[in-house]
């Protein structure tokens, strides 16, 4: 067996940097890899260029120590850790160009007993055909000199280093011998079990989970749209079905965001079109849901002379600064494109954005006579119903008390 002392993680985003600390701070020694300079020295300040709780006091500590550095290029290590975006083109066809670059990249430092695992979610069969087709390109035998498995990351924002060292994990291999050094690795600092499988069933694992936890939030978005047309509040009626033992239904909201679940699915999807009916209905239900929030605004607001709607949130869920795929985004856009009244918006998490001048809340529900609430951060639990009163409320996580 190997012995993981070097390890060199290519990308820096919301699942690299987190990884490369933590493993700094157990007695690894890291290398963080990203294309961006800022990022690079950002980092070897101590500093981050994300939010997420306590990542700050991890990775001061990983670089004062002398455990974590980041750079533009790869360096030779034990394992190569692959955390880069996999989002979809266009037409919800999945863009694997990140994962072929960091595996291009790391190709020149690869030694005989390197293992490389690919942590990015990605369609079924990526890890072998390939981030192991361009290994291939080191003249090292894939498989035997050089181990390749998929080791999906599942991480909550919000709760990333707890479940980074908490949560099962699920190891794949292109082959078994790839699949039981990666699992040792990974059991030395996770304490979560650790599953044994090949590396398709390892990538198809994380797509089924995320696809779940979509065709779930999609039964709680159609239901909040029979519920509207039936005069129904559906945060009362969620809360009385899931009083039923085996009823267990999630929230709905304006839309799902991130760069997960609002993803993932399509990758199932577009491998498998044919096949895919119900995971696909999940995502158009929700995907529309953003819309059908723009029209009763509409509709609210032309109901008043002069409307003004102070929109609050703008991050994809509650208590982060993440604003990709964020449905909060898409709608204050064609709220905006469509001149629909004045828009104020309020978001605590950020400082400043570069389409909206931000509000702090006290402006916000002041000056707004629609509230429309996006994101249940915490910040906007604590508004008094007094505040509210005489105002529109839209709101679309059930968190504002106004009667
Ligand atoms: N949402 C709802 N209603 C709910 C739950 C969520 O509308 O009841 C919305 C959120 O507001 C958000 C979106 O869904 O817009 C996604 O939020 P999330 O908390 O469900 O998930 P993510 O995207 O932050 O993280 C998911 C997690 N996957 C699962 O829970 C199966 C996480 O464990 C994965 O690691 C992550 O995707 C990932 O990186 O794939």
């Amino acid at each position: 067996m190997p012995v993981f002392g070097r390890i060199c993680v290519v990308g820096l985003g919301y699942i690299g940097l987190p990884t490369a600390s933590l493993l700094g701070t157990k007695g690894y020694d890291v290398t963080g890899v990203d294309v961006s300079q800022k990022v690079v020295d950002t980092i070897n300040k101590g500093e981050i260029h994300i939010v997420e709780p306590d990542l700050d006091v991890l990775v001061k500590s990983a670089v004062n120590s002398g455990r974590l550095r980041a750079s533009l290029e790869p360096v030779i290590a034990d394992v190569f850790i692959i955390a880069v975006p996999t989002p979809f083109k266009n037409d919800h066809e999945p863009d694997l160009s990140y994962v072929e670059q960091a595996s291009r990249a790391i190709v020149p430092f690869l030694e005989k007993g390197n293992l490389v695992i690919l942590e990015s979610t990605s369609p079924v069969g990526t890890t072998s055909t390939c981030v192991g087709s361009i290994l291939e390109e080191s003249r090292l035998k894939v498989g035997e000199d050089v181990y390749v498995a998929h080791c999906p990351e599942r991480v909550l924002p919000g709760r990333i280093l707890v479940e980074l060292v908490q949560n099962d994990r699920i190891v794949g291999g292109i082959n078994e011998i790839s699949t039981k050094i990666a699992a040792s690795f990974y059991r030395e600092f996770v304490s979560g079990d650790v599953y044994e499988t090949d590396s398709k069933t390892a990538e198809m694992s994380k797509l089924t989970e995320n696809s779940f936890r979509d065709v779930n939030i999609a039964f709680a978005n159609e239901l909040s749209l029979i519920c509207d047309k039936e005069k129904i509040n559906v945060w009362e009626l969620i809360s009385l079905a899931n009083r039923h033992p085996r009823v267990d239904i999630l929230q709905p909201g304006p839309g799902v965001g991130g760069h997960c679940i609002a993803v993932d699915p399509w990758f199932i999807i577009h491998g498998n079109p044919d096949e895919s009916r119900l995971i696909k209905a999940a995502r158009e239900v929700n995907d529309l849901k953003p819309q059908w929030v723009i029209n009763k605004v509409i509709e609210e607001a032309s109901k008043l002379s002069k409307p003004t709607i102070s929109v609050l949130g703008l991050a994809f869920k509650a208590n982060i600064d993440d604003l990709r795929e964020s449905p909060s985004v898409y709608i204050v856009n064609k709220l905006v494109d469509q001149s629909i009244g004045e828009i104020r918006v309020c978001e605590p998490n950020i400082k400043e954005h570069d389409n909206f001048d931000l509000v702090d809340i006290d402006d916000a529900i002041a000056h707004g006579n629609i509230i429309l609430l996006l994101v249940d951060h915490d910040e906007f639990r604590k508004i008094l119903p007094e505040c509210l009163k005489g105002k529109t409320i839209i709101d679309t996580r059930g968190l504002l008390k106004y009667n």
